[in-house]
């Protein structure tokens, strides 16, 4: 599999993506530092938010073979730049998250990444596994063998057992 750093707001949903596209069940975790896993690399949010943190992004990024630009469509602002997908030295997807949400927006967010410079963009919720398919096939390389034989049994409705506010 390519490896990809996500890269994103706090709280846009970085870490129930990670645990997501491994099939785990969903539990809240405040990231703290960077996070190596197998296929990603799980990075605060406050490292896209705070100018002097974000430094570490380009050298975390070397140990990349993808960076995904996570935007989630209950933001009210994009964090990202203009073009700011030309300056990086990996090539720069976008995935738009929570897209279950029943507030939220995912053409304006879309429209943010696809400004941003993001290509391709997804579109994913992590609670119902719409879209992890598409993710895992993009990430795929010739001899992987992915977690699920079909998109019907990888974008499955997950089992969510905590969100940041409360535990179910
Ligand atoms: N409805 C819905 N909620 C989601 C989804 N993904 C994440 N959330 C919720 O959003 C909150 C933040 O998710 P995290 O995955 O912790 O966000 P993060 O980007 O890792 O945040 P930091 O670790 O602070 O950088 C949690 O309460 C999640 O349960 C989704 O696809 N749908
Ligand atoms: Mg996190």
């Amino acid at each position: 599999m390519k490896k990809i750093m996500f890269v994103g707001r706090s709280e846009c949903g970085k870490t129930t993506l990670t645990q997501a596209l491994r099939g785990d069940t969903i539990k809240y975790h405040k990231t703290q530092y960077v996070n190596h896993h197998s296929v990603v690399i799980d990075t605060p949010g406050e490292y896209a938010q705070v100018a002097t943190l974000a430094r570490a992004l380009g050298l975390y990024a070397y140990e990349a073979d993808v960076v995904g630009l996570l935007l989630s469509t209950i933001e009210p602002y994009s964090l990202y730049p203009p073009a700011c997908a030309a300056s990086c030295n990996r090539p720069v997807i976008g995935i738009v998250t929570q897209i279950d949400q029943e507030k939220g927006n995912v053409e304006r967010a879309h429209n943010w990444l696809k400004l941003a410079g993001a290509d391709p963009i997804f579109h994913v919720s992590s609670y119902t596994g719409e879209g992890i398919w598409q993710i895992l096939n993009y990430l795929k390389e010739p001899g992987d063998v992915l977690p699920w034989e079909t998109e019907e049994e990888a974008n499955q409705q997950r089992t969510v057992l905590s969100d940041k506010n409360r535990e179910f």
